[in-house]
């Protein structure tokens, strides 16, 4: 095909190393920086079909290992409303990533050509950008020159957060059209959330300030600037783990991967009682708070925490605004705490469901809900409001001064949510205001319900594909009898839950247990992992 003739020569710039294999999984390709030249490449040749096959809609490439350590690297494409890549489409990516010889890649991009109907007339429009990682100059030169061989239209945001780069995309494609998102610019994105926070703040009490553990990332240098941008004593941050320059450092002892595995502060930060803390993760897109209490006792609130918060706020505000038949809803993994879950069922009376883990999955449960707010426990989540919601919101006819306060403010709520994606700059945005107006301090937040004692341990094992999982990862359907001697164990232990499932990122299977005491949880999560060996 004419269309892929400088795809060969290209390609010879970036070979790949005889025998790597690459998968296309949940956060996309990811593994050691250094061997992933020849994927990144082949990205840009996929995101320009996925642009052409969108007729010309402009396609996002994001370069990063989110919380991995410094040395990997990893690269996701995201689809035209900034979403995650369609799924269909994954099993082209792993295919052409995979392709021996140049020969062989051009036939893989004909086979997608082909399979997908997709016309190679279309201009491809894509933009991208990395993270901090020092492997990610180098990956987007690779990526640059796969851009190329497809002649798309290509424009670089260069170091910017995950969440960022989604925003644009959705910004981009949205320009002009009543779903119009905002400025595809870092200052439009600014403009946008930091107007929202603070037509829902305004004249509430003045907050201490927030202490921000940025995981030596991206979200450090960026945080700054929305803090710059906002310029509002609401918004003041006090910010650590801000060195994006030293090697070594990205991820390591901190951010919010670090602080919810390991359920302790991040290095760098002497917590104080009184004083309000979050982490970002390494491309910030997830979020995690935390604070001590009097006797420096240690607590973390987690994606289901800020996923309860929000929860209970916007249906306050339904409520308040007098708006019927507008149901929130909350969307879980198996890994969320069951103390959250039995407070979203049986104090808050809102339906929830759960997901596969993996924010892609969650969205799409979100989709199906009017107002659906969904939070992996790790930290990263978001709202969304669907169509139907957003009429209503339109169509609201408030009867009282009190009614009309509840539906601007739920307006400015959907303003301050990044709805493409989970985004640790836009949900702290959406803490603090919740919190401001709340006049609440983290241990009030906190007191909502007690996180039931868990653990996750991983386990390596020889083949992690021969654990087949159903009912949302939380039943193990294959190897046989697994499941069975789970429940057996399970049932011996007050409020016990567990469950296997393979890891879509890492070779190995994660085992997660809770219990009502931490003993019972410890003892329940190792005599599972025992029957998985
Ligand atoms: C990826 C997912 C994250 C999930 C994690 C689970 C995205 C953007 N990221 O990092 O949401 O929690 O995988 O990893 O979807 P695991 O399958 O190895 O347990
Ligand atoms: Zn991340």
């Amino acid at each position: 095909m004419a269309h892929f003739a400088k795809v060969a020569e290209l390609s010879a710039r970036h070979p790949k190393a005889d025998g790597a294999s690459f998968e296309y999984g949940t956060a996309g390709f990811r593994t050691l920086g250094d061997t992933l030249e020849s994927t990144v490449f082949r990205v840009g040749l996929l995101a320009a079909l996925r642009s052409q096959s969108k007729q010309g809609k402009t396609i996002g490439v994001m370069i990063t290992a989110s919380h991995n350590p410094e040395c990997d690297n990893g690269v996701k494409l995201v689809d035209p409303m900034g979403e995650m890549l369609q799924q269909s489409w994954e099993a082209h990516c792993t295919r052409i990533a995979n392709a021996a010889s140049a020969d062989e890649l051009v036939a893989a991009l004909a086979a997608v050509v082909e399979a997908e109907g997709i016309d190679v007339s279309v201009q491809a429009r894509v933009v991208y950008a990395r993270d901090t990682r020092p492997s990610g100059p180098l990956l987007q030169a690779a990526l640059e020159d796969g851009l190329a061989a497809l002649g798309a239209e290509a424009t670089s945001y260069g170091v910017v957060t995950t969440p960022q780069l989604h925003y644009f995309v959705r910004c981009l494609n949205t320009a002009g059209t009543p779903a119009a998102y905002g400025e595809p610019t870092e200052a439009g994105y600014r403009a946008k959330y930091t107007g929202a926070f603070l037509r829902l703040v305004d004249g509430r009490p003045l907050p201490a300030p927030l202490h921000i553990d940025a995981a030596n990332g991206v979200g450090g240098p960026e945080v700054r600037k929305l803090a710059a941008a906002a310029a509002s004593p609401y918004l003041r941050i006090e910010l650590h783990n801000d060195d994006t320059q030293t090697p070594g450092r990205l991820n390591k002892d901190c951010g919010a991967d670090y602080v919810k595995s390991n359920q302790r502060a991040p290095a760098g930060l002497d917590l104080e009682p009184g004083a309000r803390y979050c982490s970002f993760d390494g491309d910030a897109d997830r979020i995690v708070y935390y604070y001590v209490d009097e006797h420096r006792s240690f607590h973390l609130l987690d994606g289901d925490k800020i996923s309860t918060l929000v929860a209970t706020y916007l249906r306050d505000l339904v409520a308040a605004a007098g708006i019927e038949d507008l149901q929130v809803g909350v969307v879980q993994t198996a890994y969320a705490n069951g103390s959250s879950t039995s407070y979203i069922k049986d104090t808050l009376r809102l339906p929830t469901v759960f997901a596969k883990t993996g924010v892609k999955h969650l969205h799409h449960e979100a989709e199906k809900m009017p107002i659906g707010v969904y939070f992996e426990a790790n930290g990263h989540g978001t709202v969304l409001f669907n169509s139907a919601a957003v009429d209503k919101l339109r169509h609201a006819a408030p009867q009282s001064p009190a009614q009309e306060d509840a539906i601007r403010r739920l307006w400015a709520l959907r303003d301050l949510i990044n709805e493409s994606v989970g985004d640790a700059m836009s949900d702290m945005l959406l803490v603090e205001a919740i919190l401001i107006c709340k006049g609440w301090t983290p241990a009030q937040w906190d007191a909502a319900y007690t996180d039931l004692p868990s653990r996750l341990l991983k386990v390596v094992v020889h083949d992690r594909t021969q654990f087949k999982t159903t009912n949302a990862e939380q039943t193990l359907t294959a190897p046989p009898r697994l499941q069975d001697a789970i429940d057996t164990l399970v049932a011996k232990f007050p409020r016990g839950r567990a469950f296997v499932r393979p890891s879509g990122t890492e070779d190995a299977v994660r085992v997660y247990a809770e219990a009502a005491t931490r003993a019972d949880c410890d003892q329940l999560a190792y005599s599972v992992a025992g029957t998985v060996f």
